[in-house]
């Protein structure tokens, strides 16, 4: 076999050995899914979007074309391309084109702005950067002007619709030329991580690895040929990617529907005229709909399974989603790391309800242990470590941090506190990373921080979660000011300012004059939490 990515940290040979004996490797590669699909199902319809409505052999033929204009631009093998698109069926052709080429999607969300894109092409070295022309009132080719200005490596940014002084990704396809296509061990495209550290880690996923995880999570959640898919949340995120998502629709050979916002406006229609059968959401939005007065205006009979996961869902919506909505619930707890856990859709309603679900795979290793790795006694809540064939080894050029974010002998620290029932489900109870889970989007704190530390006026700073009725938590970041306290709506522009992405602007500044204290002298989070918890439940 040949040379690993240099910085990709990968299984040690007897593992992979007994995954690809054990047949969860089988040797697949996503340039060659689409081309069986195409083959076998070539004039069912894969994708649905804007004006769109490709068959799997269009799709397919799209993808070889617009391949062969990459391979024209320069884009080689293994050259990192930052992909940021929003809902659009044109999301699924680019990467596909770079999949078939063994280039690497680096997958952004539409949310990011110059501080995480900036850093995606530099720490990627990426060649290329696909954006939208306009999405969500946001024009993304001035990020893209200031990006590749500060990135050496930066070739070209490809813009789905009005180029400006880009290059219209339009322009790219061309006839198909053979190209070699990535070994199925080859790292496929990289994940970003939800994180808990100064800047996201990239996570390396292989064509084996993920493709098993479709093919599990298929298995799991049984989708079909029959099986239509609605693409509410964002295109890149691991959940709508590929438990089973888009990717796992392709992989039964079903039909998925892109769309652009998860609104009930939006996305009630489309379940309608589509016939939409199962789609996912994370637990704000599962609100939003549940409390929806559309949902009467609407047919949305033939919804089998919501899906929903990124964070926890409370016991009291989650019983409410079969009575309003008329479908079944399934609950997700996953990770872009690798372990997905699904409640089965036979379950009994209450484990549905009660629990997130149990890992979809045989060979998923977990443990629950306790601060010094020991494992808890039975049902007891403790920290969740997994090893697995579809579970990484470690981030994307990061040797210091992957020490301690993986046990030496392999298994991954989710940073999630979990209990195990007796029937062997999981029920996430809280988190012992240093993050904000702002409704599924992922904050990390120290990320946060850096970019306060960076004003004048700011001494220090610590963001912390505070409870949220709507989102489960938000931020609130506090701040000891050097000299006179800025104004909070002056330290959140310049965060702005910064670029970094929205949903990481504090919902919520205090000014203090110190920290409380853990006994080594660092930052006390959960003292703070405490005491805001109680000043902020105090009207004053
Ligand atoms: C509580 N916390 C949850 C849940 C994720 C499927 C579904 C979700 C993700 C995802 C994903 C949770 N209850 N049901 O990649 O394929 C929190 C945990 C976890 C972190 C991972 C998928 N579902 N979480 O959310 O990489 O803290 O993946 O470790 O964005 O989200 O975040 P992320």
């Amino acid at each position: 076999s040949r040379e690993h990515l240099p910085g990709c940290p990968t299984w040690p040979e007897d593992f992979a050995r007994r995954y690809r004996e054990a047949g969860y490797w089988r040797g697949e590669t996503f340039g060659q899914l689409l081309r069986d699909r195409a083959r076998d199902f070539g004039t069912r319809v894969a994708l649905v979007g804007g004006a769109h409505r490709w068959t799997y052999a269009e799709l397919d033929a799209r993808v070889d074309r617009l391949a062969a204009g990459f391979h024209a631009l320069g884009i080689r093998s293994r050259d990192r391309v930052v992909v940021q698109l929003p809902n659009v069926p044109e999301f699924y052709e680019v990467i596909f084109a770079l999949f078939r080429m063994g280039a690497l999607p680096v997958f952004a969300l539409p949310a990011h702005r110059a501080s995480e894109i900036g850093y995606f092409c530099a720490f990627t070295e990426a060649v290329a950067y696909v954006i939208p022309d306009r999405f969500g009132g946001f024009d993304y080719r001035g990020l893209a002007e200031q990006v590749k200005a500060a990135t050496p490596t930066l070739k070209h940014v490809l813009v789905l619709g009005d180029a400006g002084s880009h290059t219209a990704l339009s322009s790219v396809a061309m006839e198909p030329v053979t190209l070699e296509g990535p070994a199925p061990s080859d790292v496929a495209f990289f994940q970003l991580s939800g994180g808990s550290t100064g800047v996201p880690k990239l996570i390396p996923r292989t064509h084996d690895d993920y493709l098993y995880s479709l093919r599990a999570s298929v298995d799991v959640c049984r989708f079909t040929q029959e099986t239509v898919y609605l693409c509410a949340l964002p295109a890149a995120h691991n959940f709508p990617l590929s438990s089973p998502g888009v990717l796992g629709t392709f992989y039964a050979g079903g039909t998925a529907v892109m769309a652009l916002s998860p609104s009930p406006d939006v996305a009630f229609p489309l379940i309608e005229r589509e016939r939409v059968t199962v789609t996912a959401l994370v637990p704000p939005l599962t609100m939003v709909w549940l409390d929806s007065t559309l949902a009467r205006k609407h047919d949305l009979s033939s919804l089998k399974v919501l899906q929903v996961g990124g964070a926890r869902l409370s016991d009291e919506a989650a019983a409410r989603v079969r009575p309003t909505l008329g479908c079944g619930l399934q609950q997700v707890f996953g990770m872009a790391e690798g372990l997905v856990n699904y409640t089965r859709l036979d379950d009994p309603e209450t484990r549905i309800v009660t629990t997130q679900g149990r890992p979809m795979s045989d060979a998923d290793e977990l443990r629950v242990v306790d601060d010094d790795d020991v494992p808890v006694a039975p049902g007891g809540t403790g920290h969740l470590l997994t090893r697995g064939p579809y579970t990484i080894r470690g981030y994307y050029k990061a040797e210091a941090h992957n020490a301690k974010a993986f046990t030496t002998d392999g298994f991954y620290r989710t940073g999630d506190l979990v209990r195990l029932t007796p029937e062997g489900d999981l029920v996430v109870e809280g988190r012992a990373k240093d993050q904000i889970n702002r409704g599924g989007d992922k904050v990390a704190a120290e990320e946060v921080e850096n970019h306060l530390l960076a004003h004048p006026s700011v001494s220090d700073a610590a963001v912390v979660a505070i409870p949220d009725k709507f989102l489960g938590e938000r931020t609130c970041a506090v701040v000891i000011p050097r000299g006179e306290a800025p104004a909070p709506s002056a330290l959140n522009a310049f965060l702005r300012q910064r670029g970094l992405a929205s949903f990481k602007i504090p919902d919520r500044i205090e000014f203090v004059a110190a920290f409380p204290q853990t006994g080594v002298g660092k930052v006390s989070k959960k003292a703070l939490r405490d005491s805001l918890r109680q000043s902020l439940s105090t009207p004053s």
